[in-house]
């Protein structure tokens, strides 16, 4: 095991310790059966099945989404920005929810501070918008609902935990959930060649998941 994934592993127990610090208010979930995905570094990732890839691209990328009856409940984007100083490349996080796509965007300024704004407003944390509860633990922003906690540690890592009701109903660079972790590059349009075009796939909405697609078909 390389020691970036020891790294992360070790961001995955501090991670598990956190949301079951969290998990009074959400008693339908245990450690055993609760689901997790991560991303560490910007380009490595650990899906819902446990399949580890790496994919280096610098955009906006469909981290994990929650489908049910052909329409996203939740959509967790990871935008991997272009800016890099000492090794570490900037990320953020824009999550929608439910079928109007209430808007939560995490991000960090140029002093690293960050920044949490809605639709409308910013937030200081601790705070709560559209029933997802947001706050700041130890430097890592938590963000918790119904359906995910999310937990980022303001720099490179991310981790989703997932309720067991949405398994085999996501899609995203954290894969389908559905236990086989040998078939994670799919997106709805097939199977994919490659981790590198699987998360091409996964870049923006609409058409430009379209057009990467094919262009990694040609
Ligand atoms: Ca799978």
């Amino acid at each position: 095991m390389s020691s970036k994934w020891g790294f992360s592993l070790l961001f995955v127990v501090f991670f598990l310790e956190v949301t079951n610090a969290l998990n009074a208010s959400h008693t339908s979930q245990s450690q055993d059966t609760a689901i997790h995905c991560s991303t560490y570094g910007q380009v490595n990732y650990r899906t819902f099945d446990g399949k580890l890839f790496d994919f280096d691209g610098k955009c906006s990328y469909n981290l994990v989404s929650g489908k049910e009856g052909g329409s996203h409940i939740f959509q967790i984007y990871v935008k991997n920005e272009q800016r890099c100083v000492n090794g570490t490349c900037r990320r953020g996080i824009v999550i929608y929810l439910g079928h109007s796509k209430q808007k939560i965007s995490l991000d960090t300024n140029a002093n690293g501070t960050v920044s949490v704004t809605t639709d409308t407003h910013s937030l200081d944390l601790p705070s709560t918008a559209y029933s997802h509860g947001i706050e700041d633990i130890a430097g890592n922003v938590i963000v918790k609902g119904p359906y995910f906690a999310l937990v980022w540690d303001t720099k490179e890592n991310i981790n989703v935990e997932i309720d067991p009701e949405w398994k085999n109903k996501t899609v995203g660079l954290c894969g389908n959930s559905n236990g086989n972790k040998t078939d994670e590059f799919t997106n709805e349009y097939g199977t994919l060649p490659s981790a590198q075009a699987f998360g091409n796939s996964m870049a923006g909405v609409g058409k430009i998941i379209l057009l990467r697609f094919l262009s990694d078909r040609l």
